[in-house]
Formats: C-alpha cells, structure tokens, sequence
C-alpha cells in the first residue's frame, strides 16, 4: 500500500491570531482528503492553534528549537516547550536557519537530539544553494549535510528529510523533475545504508504552489510537501492537500 503524502504547511514569521479560522478551515479540508496535513506555524500560535484542531486530523509542528533542553536562552524556545503547546513535530535544519541563522550540520544533530528526547518528529531539511549547484556540488553538499545532521540517534525514531534547494524557496523557480529525484533517490539510497529500519517519508520544498503540486506529488520517491507562501491562503492551500490524495 502506498504511503499517505505529508503535507507540511510551514507559516515561517506570518499570522497572527486572526489566521485561526485558516487552521480551522484547513482541517475540515484534510478530513476529506488522505493525505497527513501539519501545520508548522509561529509558536505563539501553537496553543491556541491547538484549541481549534481540537478532534481533526491535522497535527501541528514547531519550526525550530534550542539543542538545549532549558535554560537560560533568552528569546529560544525548547523541544519541550513546543510539545508542551502543542506540537508532535519539528522542522530542524530548515535553509533559512542553516543561512539566515548561520547554523552548521552539527548544530542541526544536537537539536535533532533534544527534539527526539521531547518526543517531537524531527523534519530535518537540506538543500543547495545556486552557486553549490552551478559548481557541481550538489550530491556532496547534499551528502555531507546527511552525514553531520542526521545523529545516531535517529536509529528507530520516526523522522522525515525534506529537500528544499534554497534556490527554490521562495523564489517561485521550482526544481525541475530531474533534480528533484535524482536528489530524492541520493537521500533514499544513503538512508537506506545508514538506517535500514527506517522509513521516513522523504519531502520537496521550495515554491510548491496549487499549479505544480500533484506533479511534484507523483515524482518517484516523493513522500510530500513543505509549503511555505502557498500554505498561508486556504484557496492555495486546499487544492495542495487534494494533490496528496
Ligand atoms: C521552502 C518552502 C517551505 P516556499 O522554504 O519550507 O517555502 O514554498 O515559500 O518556497
């Protein structure tokens, strides 16, 4: 039987208490559809987003944590804290941190680390950039952010990888079929090797919007989505989470 498709919708830094009735909305779609729906939004909606998903499928996740379990940390958030509000997931190693933030691979390990120990479902996300990709090194960037994100601990945990060439988030330039399985099919073959027992669903991100999901949806090897400006609006959302069915 075919796997469900995950379709993780990522807010980043938007909405504000008056986005509620887009979760609520969100989950009277998902009820209709198979596909596993997230949402991935600010933490300071995660209790109350809690609140309104209340009895739906959809779940909720938190977009990054601290590779500390507590402490003094001003203006972090813990694994712990995001399971506390609500959350069964967490994206980790998401380019916007990995730039943006200047966070190296081995920092994405320690807070896959502390996200498993809080019970969370890590989504850990690697991806190129332009200039990695015009240089040919692709598969050893994408390798080598295998090998130093990806702990030892992730044996026999539930966990996903996304991934989302920076070229392509928020750019509107999605990858073309053939990038996105041969990387696909080079994160497939090293998890494989490095951990037979699992099986983690295995995600694009990167300007997926209503128009291009149920393609990238049937490329082989793909496992789902990770929808940043597309998941913010019902009317763009809706028609992804049907593309997963
Ligand atoms: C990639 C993606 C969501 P967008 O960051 O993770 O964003 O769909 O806006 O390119």
């Amino acid at each position: 039987m075919p796997q469900r498709h995950l379709i993780a919708a990522n807010w980043k830094m938007n909405g504000l208490k008056a986005a509620l009735p887009v979760a609520e909305a969100i989950a009277d779609i998902a009820r209709n559809h198979t596909s596993e729906v997230v949402i991935f939004p600010p933490a300071t909606l995660l209790a109350p987003m809690q609140k309104v998903l209340e009895g739906s499928p959809v779940k909720l996740g938190g977009q990054d944590c601290h590779y500390m379990d507590g402490g003094a940390y001003t203006g972090d958030i813990s694994a712990a804290q995001l399971k506390d509000a609500g959350a069964s997931m967490v994206i980790l190693g998401h380019s916007e941190r990995r730039h943006g933030h200047l966070e190296p691979c081995e920092l994405v390990a320690r807070k896959v680390r502390t996200a498993l120990r809080a019970g969370l479902t890590p989504i850990i996300c690697i991806g190129e950039t332009l200039d990695q990709r015009k240089a040919g090194k692709t598969v050893d960037i994408l390798t080598k952010q295998l090998k130093d994100s990806l702990p030892d601990e992730l044996e026999g945990q539930e966990f996903h990888v996304s991934y989302e060439p920076v070229w392509a988030i928020g750019t509107g330039m999605i990858a073309s079929d053939a990038q996105i399985c041969e990387a696909i099919a080079l994160v497939r073959t090293w998890l494989d090797n490095r951990f037979p027992a699992a099986t983690p669903k295995l995600l694009y991100g990167g300007s997926v919007k209503p128009s291009n999901a149920a393609h990238v949806l049937k490329l082989s090897g793909v496992g789902g989505a990770l929808v940043g400006g597309a998941s913010l609006t019902v009317d763009e959302f809706a028609p992804i989470i049907a593309a997963g069915d």
